[in-house]
Formats: structure tokens, C-alpha cells, sequence
């Protein structure tokens, strides 16, 4: 691959010149991959009245091209809210109760890659290596096709692929396979996810499959399983060289030798908030020892508040907040503190290390960068726990956490007991084969696995 260009395609290029913490795997991500001379192509976050057609360019100091596009508001409304977040996301993390399809919405998310394709075809050159990112650019590939491009493009789904039972379910099943089948490379966090998708191929649409990989309309679309990574030495670096900071000083004052639980993600349904919350509260009802002399932070950063159900959730998690603060409080000692911001990555890499465990609790997630960050702060002499969802992608690599169950709140409560009392020693054992797993498995290691793969077809 060395010498050909990399052109990364995602819904939204976080630009240069955009200010404060993000709070999102996927940016974090490839920001640790992308080179100087990598081309940087989708949405610029900005809603326009009558979006212009050919994109805008840009170059960063990292010497990385950026070319974006803007949408319209009704663009952005069902190709954005509409199908991709409000069809496509809760369908891929298995919550069928959550899904509304609309016809018009599935037009719009084609219609909007249809765009993607017309702006980018022109800017690419004979021997670019094409990366699409995401299930909002799902069909990118063939649009590009369409268009005479004959570069080899790859896809990598961020979120969960479930099995094609559930995926039945979504009115438009057959098209979105096709679609997916039309990349050279399909690419996912876990086996499990790799298998689901080569079973739906071959049940939903009737492809054959031979070594991974199925065949359509003449091309081979093969499926890989590679687990996305951080950047963890850079990560405990910054955890280290925050732990004599000014914030880890006053967050320390403030907890006054209790011990710190913290919970880091986006606002959204499928990061389990609620049983999450009633996991802590039944640990305080069940064991009352560790009354005062545990904080919970959590840090939820606001998501996709244009939809419903997410706006739902919010106003649901400050029920229980109250609740649990309600019920708990002292006059001297708050259970529970519950910040809706995004803190700077420094800033959490620092709160990660001073945490005794982090509790990563999704009812389902693709990966889950939040129980990676938190292995990688850890100090390796007097590690923390991680308490980690079973449906998080993240736990066929983080075997040496504690597994848990996220619909039970119980079993939450005792694995927070287990890691409140758990021994020096059994802590570290667990942290050295958590951090094996963090410290290999990184963001270069990802983009390097996936783009050889890709490479080597061409
Ligand atoms: P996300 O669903 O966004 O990513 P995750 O993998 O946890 O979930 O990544 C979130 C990133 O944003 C992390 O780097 C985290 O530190 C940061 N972040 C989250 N909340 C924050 C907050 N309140 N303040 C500051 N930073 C915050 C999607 C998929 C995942 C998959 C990634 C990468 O849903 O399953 O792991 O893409 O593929």
C-alpha cells in the first residue's frame, strides 16, 4: 500500500479549525491513523439552504487534505436523524422496538451518497486506496461504482452486524446487503459480527460464500474481522502527565479519600444509563459498607438530541439521578455526580487513573473505546477494575475484566462489590492481561491490518 494515497470517507470530518473535545470513537481513531497526503472526504457538520456541490477543501497542519460538503436541512433530517440514526442504528444494535422505518427517509440516505459519490469521484486519483467509514455510507460504494470508479474501496462498520434474523426485520434488508457486498473489503470489530454478516448474505440475498468472502455481480466482497485499537501509549502518557495536574488535585480534594467509579460515554440508549445507574443504587441498597466511601462520576456527553428517544433517555436518566441522589445523600456526601459535557481527553485520561473502576456497561456496542482508554491509564503498580458489558465488541479481547450482564442491575451491583474489595494482587493479574490486549491491538495496528487487506486485493 506504500505510495498509494489513503482517501478516508466518513459522514462527518471533524475539521482542523473545529475547537473542544469530541466525543466519538470514531474520529478518535483515525485521528492516530491518518498520514500527511491523506485525503479526508464527507460532511462538513454545517446545514446549508442549498448546499453547494462541489466540496470544500482545506489542509491541516498534519498535512492531511480535508474536503467536505454540506447538507440541506432536509438532508440532514432523513438521510441523518431519519434513516441512519433513527432506522439504521437502533436495527444494528439489535433494538427493533426502536426502529421507524420510512420509505422517503431510505430514498433520502441513498440520495445523500448519491452526492458523496458525485463530489468525491472527481478528486480521486488511479491508485488511491478508498476507506468508507460507517453504516451512514453504506451504499457509497456502489454509488461510486456507478460513477467508473474502479479503485478498490473498503468498508468498515463501526457499530454491531446483527444476525440476519434481526436483520429481516429492516423493510430495505436485501438492498443494504447488496450494497455492502458491493465493496472489495467489508470490515468488522468481531468474529461474531464478520460471521453474521457473511450468514445474512448467503440466507437474505443467496450468495454463495468461499474463504469469507461472497460474490456479486461479478466482484468478491470479502469479510474481515479487525478489532479497532487506540493510540495506548500516547493515552498512558496523557494519564500519567495528568495525574499531577491542577483538575486530578481538585477532583481529589473533592473525593476526600473515597474511592472514584466513573462512567464515560455518549447519551445514548444503547450504553445501558438507566441499568447502569440501578446497578449502583442496588450496590448501596445491597451493601450498605460502601455507603460514603464511594463516588460515582459519570460523564455523558450530549448525542443526537434532534432524536426523539434520545431526548427521551436524557429526560429519563435525570429521574434517576434525582432518585438516586434523592435516597442516598448526606449532607456531607453526594453518591452520585452526573456531568452532561464532554471533558477534554487529557482531563479524562487523568479521571480514568485516579478511578478504582470504570464501569462500561452497553447493551450492545461495535467496540467500545471507553474500557480500552481506561485499561491504558491505569497505573500498572496499582491498577483499577474494569467492569465490562458481554455485548460490548470490546470483551472478546478484555476477557480479565469483569464480565457482566447489562440488563441486570444485580449483577452489576455485585461486580462493583467484586471490585471494590478486590485484592492487589488480583487486580494487577487482571490489569496485565488487559493491558497485553490494549497495548497490541492499537489504532495503527487497526488501520495497518485493514488497509493491507485492502491493498492486497489490488
Ligand atoms: P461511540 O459509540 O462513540 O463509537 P466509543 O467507542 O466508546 O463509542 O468511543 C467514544 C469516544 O468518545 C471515546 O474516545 C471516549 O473517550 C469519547 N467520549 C465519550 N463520551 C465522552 C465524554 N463525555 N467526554 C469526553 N469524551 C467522551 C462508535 C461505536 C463503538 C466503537 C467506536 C469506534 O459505537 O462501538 O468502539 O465507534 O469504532
Amino acid at each position: 500500500m506504500s505510495g498509494r494515497r489513503l482517501v478516508v470517507v466518513s459522514n462527518r470530518v471533524p475539521l482542523p479549525t473545529e475547537r473542544g473535545p469530541r466525543a466519538g470513537g470514531l474520529a478518535v481513531a483515525l485521528a492516530d491513523a491518518l498520514r500527511p497526503g491523506a485525503l479526508w472526504f464527507g460532511w462538513s457538520g454545517r446545514r446549508a439552504a442549498r448546499p453547494a456541490a462541489t466540496p470544500a477543501e482545506t489542509r491541516g497542519e498534519d498535512g492531511v487534505a480535508y474536503a467536505t460538503i454540506d447538507l440541506s436541512e432536509s438532508e440532514y433530517r432523513l438521510y441523518y436523524s431519519g434513516f441512519s440514526n433513527n432506522v439504521l442504528w437502533p436495527l444494528l444494535h439489535f433494538r427493533l422496538g426502536l426502529v421507524h422505518y420510512r420509505a422517503e427517509e431510505y430514498h433520502a440516505w441513498r440520495a445523500v451518497n448519491d452526492r458523496f459519490a458525485a463530489a468525491l469521484a472527481p478528486l480521486l486519483r488511479p491508485d488511491d486506496l478508498i476507506w468508507v467509514h460507517d453504516y451512514h455510507l453504506i451504499p457509497l460504494g456502489e454509488a461510486l461504482r456507478a460513477r467508473g470508479v474502479g479503485q478498490r474501496i473498503g468498508f468498515f462498520l463501526h457499530t454491531p452486524f446483527p444476525p440476519p434474523e434481526v436483520l429481516r426485520a429492516l423493510p430495505r434488508a436485501e438492498q443494504v446487503l447488496a450494497a455492502l457486498a458491493a465493496y472489495d473489503l467489508v470490515g468488522f470489530h468481531t468474529e461474531e459480527f464478520r460471521r453474521s454478516f457473511l450468514r445474512a448474505a448467503t440466507d437474505i440475498l443467496g450468495l454463495a460464500e468461499t474463504d469469507g468472502a461472497v460474490g456479486l455481480g461479478g466482484r468478491q466482497a470479502r469479510a474481515v474481522a479487525v478489532p479497532i485499537g487506540i493510540d495506548a501509549a500516547g493515552f498512558a502518557a496523557a494519564a500519567a502527565a495528568a495525574a499531577t495536574g491542577s483538575e486530578l488535585r481538585r477532583l481529589r480534594a473533592s473525593l476526600a479519600g473515597r474511592a472514584l467509579a466513573i462512567g464515560v460515554d455518549r447519551l445514548d440508549y444503547s450504553k445501558g444509563l438507566p441499568q447502569r445507574l440501578d446497578g449502583f443504587a442496588r450496590l448501596l441498597a445491597r451493601h450498605p459498607e460502601h455507603r460514603r466511601r464511594v463516588s460515582f462520576l459519570q460523564v455523558a456527553a450530549r448525542s443526537r438530541e434532534d432524536v426523539a428517544e434520545y431526548r427521551a433517555l436524557r429526560e429519563a436518566l435525570d429521574r434517576i439521578v434525582g432518585g438516586i441522589i434523592g435516597q442516598y445523600s448526606e449532607f456531607d456526601w453526594v453518591p452520585l455526580r452526573y456531568m452532561i459535557r464532554p471533558l477534554r481527553r487529557e482531563t479524562l485520561a487523568g479521571f480514568y487513573r485516579a478511578a478504582a473502576m470504570a464501569v462500561v456497561t452497553p447493551l450492545r456496542d461495535g467496540m467500545n473505546l471507553v474500557a480500552k482508554e481506561y485499561v491504558a491509564a491505569q497505573d500498572p503498580a496499582d491498577p483499577g477494575v474494569l467492569i465490562l458489558s458481554r455485548f460490548a465488541g470490546a470483551a472478546a479481547e478484555l476477557g480479565a475484566a469483569l464480565l457482566v450482564n447489562p440488563y441486570d442491575p444485580d449483577e452489576i451491583a455485585e461486580a462493583m462489590h467484586a471490585a471494590l474489595t478486590m485484592r492487589h494482587a488480583e487486580r494487577q493479574a487482571r490489569h496485565r492481561e488487559l493491558a497485553a490486549a490494549v497495548f497490541s491491538a492499537t489504532a495503527e495496528r487497526f488501520c495497518g491490518q485493514f488497509l493491507a487487506a485492502l491493498a492486497a486485493g489490488g
